[in-house]
């Protein structure tokens, strides 16, 4: 009997305000019904009002963290988060490749939602080259998507060839989530790219408000879960931007200032 139940695992840095990283996804696995598992690779002490300080996890501890859940639970889907430097990837890359924990969504995390940094520069190859071969989603978002690709994006078809970049570079389904310029109206759109070729963009009316920390987060966290219940990965991703949308739209007030997304909504 053990194991029936469907356990995902989210590999991230610990937000201690709740809103973003690890806490986020741990909020997504629940009210998505899945059990979550998680290995922690870093711990940031944040707020709303942004970052304050930050570590990383020993690596041999880590090693630790994948071998005992591997030797006890069956997970059917993993994915990342903050991984701060390229130490950390090769040891998420490696531990990763030595067992089976399902399906990789690749949650790219360079920048908070404040511009504070979750991923050193020097990391940026080795995360592209290492990590991205192995995802079977990779989300990042427009800044994430330009640096990964190598490219400025302006425009729709910039988002394209920028998605085929990072298909090419091994992730097989690629979603870049939108960008809503400042002073614009109109909708933000992610892009999706799917490993058969099938190709569509996803649109919601922009909402004008502060409380979207964790919102990508919680995008790659319910694609995990989705596809740990058995979910096809198109239905995974458009369920992940449907209730990131609704999560923004139904306002929580948590925190002075870029407060939390609402995952009972
Ligand atoms: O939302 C990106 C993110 C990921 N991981 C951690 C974070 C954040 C944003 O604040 O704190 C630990």
């Amino acid at each position: 009997m053990a194991n029936e139940y469907p356990q995902v695992m989210t590999i991230a840095g610990s937000d201690s305000d709740g809103s973003a990283g690890m806490q986020a996804d741990l909020h997504t696995f629940f009210t998505r019904g899945v059990y979550g598992a998680s290995i922690l690779t870093a711990a940031v002490a944040g707020n709303s009002f942004g970052i304050h300080a930050a570590v990383n996890l020993p690596t041999d501890f880590i090693d630790t963290e994948f071998k005992v859940l591997a030797e006890d639970y069956k997970i059917l889907a993993a994915k990342t988060g903050m991984l701060s430097d390229s130490t950390l990837v090769r040891t998420v890359v490696k531990n990763y490749k030595l067992y089976d924990f399902g399906p990789l969504v690749v949650d790219p995390v360079i920048y908070t939602k404040h511009g504070n940094m979750l991923l050193e520069e020097e990391a940026f190859a080795t995360l592209r080259d290492e990590l991205v071969p192995l995802a079977t989603v990779i989300t990042p978002n427009f800044f994430e998507a330009q640096k990964l690709a190598e490219m400025e994006i302006k425009n729709d078809d910039d988002t394209i060839v920028a998605a085929h970049k990072l298909q090419s570079l091994g992730a097989k389904n690629v979603i870049i989530k939108g960008q809503h310029a400042e002073g614009t109206v109109g909708d933000v759109r992610d892009f999706v790219l799917l490993e058969d070729g099938k190709e569509f963009w996803l649109a919601d009316p922009y909402v004008a408000t502060d409380r979207v920390n964790g919102t990508g987060d919680t995008l790659s966290a319910t694609i995990t879960a989705e596809i740990g219940k058995g979910t096809d990965i198109e239905t995974a991703i458009k369920l992940g931007h449907d209730f990131v949308h609704t999560a923004i739209v139904n306002e929580i007030a948590v925190g002075h200032k870029y407060g939390p997304i609402n995952h009972w909504a």
